[in-house]
């Protein structure tokens, strides 16, 4: 038998190791359930890991939304909570720590994103106008659709290529942004809708350059321009690293540069922000808020609340200021890249360059014997909850929902499943159970079998649908 040398990560990649800015103090056990009765829970879930019980879930990578670790400081701030129903100090908290770092100056809190996206579409989108965005989201589309709105994506097309190597895949495509305000007129273009990092792309940057000539385009036509920064404190790690300039600019720096071309932003702060609920709207315009703030006690609770507990506040305040330090975002970035690096280097097909937030298997190459209606993306996020009780999420065909004027199916090019790592969760030994798992899957795929729908609901389907095997 071969003596192996065991070497460090740090040692095969020729460099001194890094480690996670924290220790761990509180545990979470897991439990892993056998390969029988993952079968059961499985058929139960109709193949949907949306419908799966986390008890029988062995690692989570569903998603990184509101399934991060709180510090220590934020919990011991959820012992501040002031749950008064007007004026709560924590809101005061909360609204100093994103005029801060986000540089807006009006803001409300919100139950989560999509309430913000909600009152946002409803303010700014009159019936008819077209939202053009650098790619679609699932819940911000169907909000701009149901305020009446119509969603036009002008990213660059090397977006929808999974192998392109392009370093800032979530960019605006200005010739095709261009092309449609001369098509429909400016007054017809309700905002642009940009979202950094961009998460159906697999989790790609915008650029900073690609920023600034958007903002130009669009004060030059009169357009306002709204950010979704749930995810920006990514883009600026990727910006800081890859973009000329920004080296020695820190990550909070970056951010704040970022949002001063934007006339407000839109936050799910179950990610960047490092709380398991909360969002935030926050606009500079003081009409504009006039009107958010009135809409906001219908939807969502009073204007220093918006859904959520004094409690919940403080911890995002003390979140936000958490998820702008370099080194977390390296860290948490860098683990990311771990999984990604592994994955790559035993030819598994993924979405490259690996993003902000998870890794996209690309589901098209791993199963290429599938066509599209056969869901491949979402057959192999059951087949990896056979293997080994790894949840992940479809972002395919299933995510892409219909088209709402013919009724087909959107048929997205990128076809992907999504192994979403929660922000100060999981260590590097559980990456590396999830890669095997992920090869173990990859060696079995010729023999798989799709899947079909049996259940579809109406409203943002892959959630709740339900599938069998064909
Ligand atoms: C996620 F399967 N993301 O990635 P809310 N903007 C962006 C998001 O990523 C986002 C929201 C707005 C989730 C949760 C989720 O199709 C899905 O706080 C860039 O979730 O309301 C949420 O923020 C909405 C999963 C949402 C999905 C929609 O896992």
């Amino acid at each position: 038998m071969t003596h192996l040398k065991p070497e460090t990560m740090g040692q095969q990649f020729g460099r001194r190791s890094w480690a996670e800015p924290w220790k761990i103090k509180m545990v979470e056990p897991l439990r892993m359930i056998s390969r029988e009765e993952r079968e059961r829970a499985l058929v139960e879930a109709g193949y949907n890991t949306f419908l799966l019980r986390s008890d029988d879930v062995y690692i989570d990578l569903l998603t990184d939304s509101g399934t991060s670790a709180m510090s220590d400081r934020q919990w011991a701030g959820m012992m501040l909570g002031d749950e008064a129903y007007a004026g709560s100090r924590n809101f005061y908290h909360l609204e100093g720590a994103v005029q801060r770092h986000y540089g807006f100056r009006h803001v409300l809190p919100t139950h989560q994103g999509r309430g913000a996206e909600h009152l946002i579409s409803q303010v700014a989108i009159k019936p008819g106008q077209f939202v053009p965005g650098n790619m679609y989201f699932t819940t911000t589309r169907l909000h701009q659709e149901l305020a009446g709105g119509q969603f036009v994506d002008v990213i660059i097309d090397e977006a929808h290529d999974p192998q392109d190597l392009h370093p800032f895949k979530g960019d605006v495509d200005l010739a095709k942004l261009g092309a449609l305000i001369e098509r429909v007129g400016a007054g017809q273009i309700a905002y642009v809708s940009l979202a950094g990092t961009v998460n159906m792309a697999g989790g790609q940057p915008v650029s900073m350059a690609n920023l600034r000539a958007l903002r130009e385009l669009c004060i030059s036509h009169g357009i306002r321009l709204f950010l979704d920064a749930t995810r920006l404190v990514e883009n600026a790690f990727f910006i800081q690293e890859q973009e000329a300039g920004f080296a020695e600019r820190s990550i909070a720096e970056i951010v704040l540069e970022f949002c001063s071309y934007a006339d407000g932003a839109w936050m799910s702060a179950k990610k960047d922000n490092l709380v398991n609920i909360g969002g935030w709207l926050a606009v500079n315009d003081d009409e504009l808020f006039e009107e958010l703030r009135n809409l906001i006690v219908v939807y969502e609770g009073l204007h220093t609340y918006g859904g959520l507990a004094g409690r919940d506040m403080e911890a995002l305040a003390i979140g936000i200021e958490e998820s702008m330090q370099d080194d977390h975002v390296r860290s948490r970035i860098g683990q990311v890249r771990y999984l990604g690096e592994l994955l790559t280097d035993w030819g598994i097909p993924i979405v490259q360059p690996v993003g902000g937030h998870a890794i996209f298997l690309d589901a098209r190459r791993f199963y290429a014997h599938l066509v599209q209606d056969e869901f491949p993306a979402q057959t192999l996020a059951a087949e990896l909850y056979l293997d080994s009780g790894i949840r992940s999420m479809e972002r395919g065909i299933a995510s892409a929902g219909r088209d709402a004027k013919t009724g087909d199916h959107n048929r997205p090019k990128l076809e992907l499943t999504r192994l979403t790592i929660p922000r100060r969760v999981y260590t590097q030994a559980h990456m590396d159970v999830v890669a095997e798992s992920v090869k173990a899957v990859h060696d079995e795929r010729e023999s798989t079998r799709g899947l079909r729908m049996t259940y579809e609901p109406k409203y943002l389907r892959f959630f709740q649908a339900r599938f069998e095997r064909l």
